[in-house]
């Protein structure tokens, strides 16, 4: 749920999500919250009680866009985007991956009368302490890592598991032909079909950039 679908649109047609809606995988919908609104200016914000700047998504057309999707499924989450929810990681994307249906509404921060976040909202959702303009960009970056865990939504079914973040490693460098670039090489090891000790190489790899770049990692 939006104000902004034009942001989206593209974003969810294309490349494994895209894919991944063909393949019957996964459905998105977006809705324009001005569809919603019973104002005759299609308006969907007016200014906040109390003479703060800026301006307030109305609760009507939010309320009237969750019932009619209510009416129609039930959700199993209902979620609101805003730097003040809680930290969106691969966990919780593999979490909601697991569910049947979910909404977001894509907030504006300061921007959503609170009642909605009280009585409608079931999880509050940051991707980062940094502030974004609207939620979209937010929504789309979770759908995305929602989607590519999904059974079949990318090719190898192994290569989701094998991310960076699906164990707290990060993943190990990866290479493609010609072996020697310019004089740059990829390691030995990867050429010496020893299957046993490519593995090995690649988690001592993967511990090994974890422990420099991202020590935090490890302590998880
Ligand atoms: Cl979910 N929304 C907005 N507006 N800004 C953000 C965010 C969400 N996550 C980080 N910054």
């Amino acid at each position: 749920m939006t104000v902004i679908p034009e942001l989206i649109e593209g974003f969810m047609n294309e490349s494994i999500i895209g894919r991944a809606q063909k393949k019957g995988i996964a459905e998105i919908h977006i809705h324009n919250l001005r569809d919603y609104s019973t104002d005759r200016h299609r308006k969907v914000d007016d200014y906040p009680f109390g003479g703060f700047a800026g301006m307030v998504m109305k609760c009507q057309p939010i309320d009237d866009c969750i019932a009619a999707l209510k009416a129609e499924r039930d959700y199993d989450e209902i979620i609101f985007t805003t730097p003040d929810g809680q930290q969106f990681d691969q966990p919780m994307a593999n979490e909601l991956s697991l569910k049947k249906n979910i909404i977001i509404l894509c907030g504006h921060y300061k921007g959503v009368d609170y009642r909605i976040r009280e009585h409608l909202i079931t999880k509050e959702v940051s991707i980062g302490d940094f502030v974004l303009t609207g939620g979209e960009l937010a929504a789309a970056c979770m759908t995305d890592a929602i989607v590519r865990v999904l059974p079949g939504a990318i090719g190898d079914e192994q290569s989701a598991l094998s991310d960076s973040f699906q164990d707290n490693l990060l993943a190990a460098p990866v290479y493609t032909r010609p072996a020697d670039y310019k004089g740059w090489q990829v390691p030995d090891i990867l050429l010496s079909g020893h299957e046993a000790k490519i593995k090995d190489w690649e988690l001592q790899q993967a511990i090994e950039r974890t422990q420099r770049l991202r020590p935090d990692l490890l302590k998880k």
